[in-house]
């Protein structure tokens, strides 16, 4: 009991100084092992699950710094952070929970689960602290993975040819899952809330954090009251093989872009489309007017430089599915030509999205103006020509998660765009009710008066916003089946909202787009409706970086968007166009299978 010794002694001098000026429990009061085994739930509580009382470690935190990000302000938390684990009866696994629990005097009846991105399951801490920064209890999992740093693909094979079920659906939604119900019923002990006070929980999550959270919201509707959801990976038989196919086109193709001309035609494509949403700001904020009105040819023979060792656009987001092209370490050269006729219809071929032989879609790409990530091609020194490489590390969700090999290859000789189509197929087979995500029917949460919030950067480039567009659909056409569009929307408003962000990138602001708003705020957003009633007609926003840095606007719910009739106004109209409306709609028909 290293850490409690610890622990003690911090109590030791801590708690005496509270306890002089003040009669409330203080923080080092209650953190302490014993007081977090009396909180444990109960033996028998969850069915099949058996907490290891031993296993509790606390200690407290003092004054911790927490920075300014996108999911939250700046500010100073203290709390007790404790950590135990349980066990599923006869599996003889484990599984480790962690829970901030923030001083008594700032509880305010809020737990927050979180989760994580890429395949991590958590955040390793640096998502908690959205939870503390509102007095919320905030909790974490390690999915029984062998630890907090222990990510999911690592441990997904057995062995060449076996899966590790127990840890797919731990990783697709259960573990989340029983950290939310342990940790509820763990924070109404330990801060021994009252059988009449009600414990608000909600959930956090952005990329796979938003997977997750819409996991939760299809297989355990009943535990939130509120979530807050951004660009969420799910889909995933189709969003991980999307990763790869704009290399399978470049190849299919036989065009490999040097970076910069990529680049290049991203620039023309923001100064074309900034001022389409009436606000000449550097920032695309109506993707879809872009999609509809820029004329990808009209950047043929513009002419492009990079200067050597800087390839293409800025660092490259890494994804849910991890960047699939490693630069191989040596520098690129100067990047001197113009846009060629072949770079254009790349572009043009891209937006269009995978579609197979038989000219029928199969995913959705990014909107016009997003950086084009995937489709970065690597420079061969040798050769001195720019190249499209598949590590083992990048090709991992096709070698691992779909062919069941642990050290697999695949080479992009193996890929067409059919190919492509039928490993997301398989995607969807093999994960159908674990990682796809994408059960629409969403009668429990919506009975039990949950709120969901709903973001997505417009100008993401890995995962695609047209992706969250088709799922808002998806849920309304389902929930709403045979009540006209309007009046299903203005239904569905009153319990999620789906908030397109204008020019940000994967869950985050977008250097090449820095004047894009964030919805920093989005934790007090989601309070606001679940505990005051305070409907997000639209979505409170926040200048982070760029020009107006400090200053905040408002986010238009979708179908919703906005358009500037006054230029010098932060904040726009937001307006309904059925052509727009109409351009956030896919038909993937290369599927049998609706796809939601
Ligand atoms: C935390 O900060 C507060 C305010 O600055 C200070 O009074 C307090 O002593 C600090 N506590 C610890 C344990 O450092
Ligand atoms: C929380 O406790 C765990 C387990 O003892 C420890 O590994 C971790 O470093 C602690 N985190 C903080 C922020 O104190
Ligand atoms: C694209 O625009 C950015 C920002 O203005 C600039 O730094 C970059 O050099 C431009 N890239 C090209 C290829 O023109
Ligand atoms: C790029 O190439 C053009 C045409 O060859 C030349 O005029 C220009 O100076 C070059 N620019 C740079 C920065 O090297
Ligand atoms: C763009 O140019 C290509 C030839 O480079 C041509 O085939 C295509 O029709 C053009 N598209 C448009 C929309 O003009
Ligand atoms: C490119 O893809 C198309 C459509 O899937 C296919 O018909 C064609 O054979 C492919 N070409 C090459 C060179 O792979
Ligand atoms: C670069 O090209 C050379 C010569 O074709 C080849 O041997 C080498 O494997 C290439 N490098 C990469 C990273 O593909
Ligand atoms: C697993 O399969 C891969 C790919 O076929 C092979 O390279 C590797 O040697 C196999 N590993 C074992 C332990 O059999
Ligand atoms: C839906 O509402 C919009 C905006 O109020 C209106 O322009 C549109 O005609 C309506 N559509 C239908 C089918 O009623
Ligand atoms: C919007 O969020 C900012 C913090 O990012 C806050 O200062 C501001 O009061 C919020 N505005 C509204 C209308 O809630
Ligand atoms: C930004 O906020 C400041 C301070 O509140 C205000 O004076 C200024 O007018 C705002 N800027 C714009 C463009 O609204
Ligand atoms: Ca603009």
């Amino acid at each position: 009991m290293r850490s409690a010794n610890i622990l003690l002694a911090v109590a030791a001098s801590v708690g005496a100084a509270f306890a002089s000026s003040s009669c409330s429990v203080s923080l080092a009061d209650v953190c302490s092992v014993a007081n977090a085994q009396a909180a444990l739930p109960a033996d028998g509580t969850f069915n099949g699950i058996t907490i290891n009382a031993n296993s509790v470690t606390v200690n407290a935190v003092y004054n911790q710094t927490v920075e300014a990000g996108t999911n939250f302000p700046a500010g100073v938390i203290n709390y007790c952070n404790v950590t135990f684990s349980y066990s599923h009866d006869g599996a003889d696994d484990s599984v480790l929970v962690q829970y901030w629990m923030p001083a008594p005097a700032d509880f305010t009846n809020r737990f927050l689960a979180t989760g994580g991105g890429a395949y991590d399951i958590n955040g390793q801490g640096s998502n908690q602290p959205g939870g503390l920064l509102y007095g919320a209890a905030a909790g974490m999992t390690d999915g029984g993975f062998g630890g907090f740093d222990v990510s999911f693909d690592t441990i997904v094979l057995l062995g060449n040819g076996t899966l590790n079920w127990p840890a797919v659906y731990m990783f697709g939604y259960q573990a989340i899952k029983e950290m939310t119900e342990i940790g509820k019923a763990f924070t109404a002990n330990f801060f021994s809330v009252s059988s009449g006070t009600k414990l608000y929980s909600y959930y956090q999550g952005c990329s796979e954090g938003g997977r997750e959270g819409w996991s939760q919201i299809q297989q355990a509707g009943d535990l939130y009251d509120g979530l807050v959801i951004g660009a969420p990976a799910m889909r995933y038989g189709q969003q991980q093989a999307n990763h790869l196919f704009p290399a399978v086109l470049e190849t299919n193709l036989s065009y490999f872009p040097p970076p910069c001309e990529l680049e290049k035609i991203v620039n023309l494509t923001i100064a074309f489309c900034d001022p389409l949403d009436g606000k000449t700001d550097g920032v695309i904020s109506r993707s879809d007017l872009c999609l509809l009105h820029f004329d990808l040819n009209s950047t043929i023979g513009e002419p492009y430089y990079c200067a050597a060792g800087s390839s293409g656009p800025g660092g490259g987001v890494v994804g849910p599915g991890k960047r699939k092209r490693q630069s191989d370490g040596s520098t690129t050269p100067a990047q001197n030509g113009t846009v060629t006729a072949e770079g254009a219809a790349l572009a043009k071929a891209l937006q269009n999205g995978l579609h197979d032989s038989l000219g029928r879609k199969a995913y959705i790409y990014f909107q016009p103006g997003a950086s084009f990530g995937d489709a970065t091609t690597t420079y061969n020194s040798t050769t001195d020509s720019w190249i499209n490489v598949i590590t083992t590390n990048s090709g991992e969700w096709i070698t691992k998660f779909l062919n069941l090999e642990e050290d697999g290859s695949i080479s992009l000789d193996e890929l067409t765009p059919d190919v492509l189509r039928d490993y997301m197929v398989k995607g969807m087979e093999l994960y159908w009710n674990s990682l796809q995500t994408t059960l629409p029917d969403l009668t429990p949460f919506y009975d039990n008066g949950g709120k969901v919030i709903h973001f997505h950067g417009e100008q993401d480039s890995s995962v695609p916003t047209g992706s969250s567009a088709l799922w808002y659909e998806s849920v309304r056409s389902i929930m709403y089946s045979g009540v006209g569009y309007n009046e299903s929307v203005a239904a569905m408003s009153s319990w999620y909202r789906f908030f397109p962000v204008p020019g940000a990138a994967h869950c985050a602001t977008n250097s090449a787009q820095p004047n894009g708003p964030f919805p920093q705020a989005q934790f007090a957003s989601i309070i606001d409706w679940v505990e005051n009633g305070i409907e997000p007609v639209t979505l409170n926003a926040t200048f982070l970086t760029g020009e107006y840095v400090g200053n905040s606007t408002s986010l238009c719910s979708f179908p919703l968007r906005p358009y500037w009739s006054d230029p010098n106004s932060l904040v726009p109209d937001c307006v309904y166009d059925q052509a727009s409306i109409d351009s956030w709609k896919y038909d993937l028909n290369a599927f049998k299978m609706p796809i939601y």
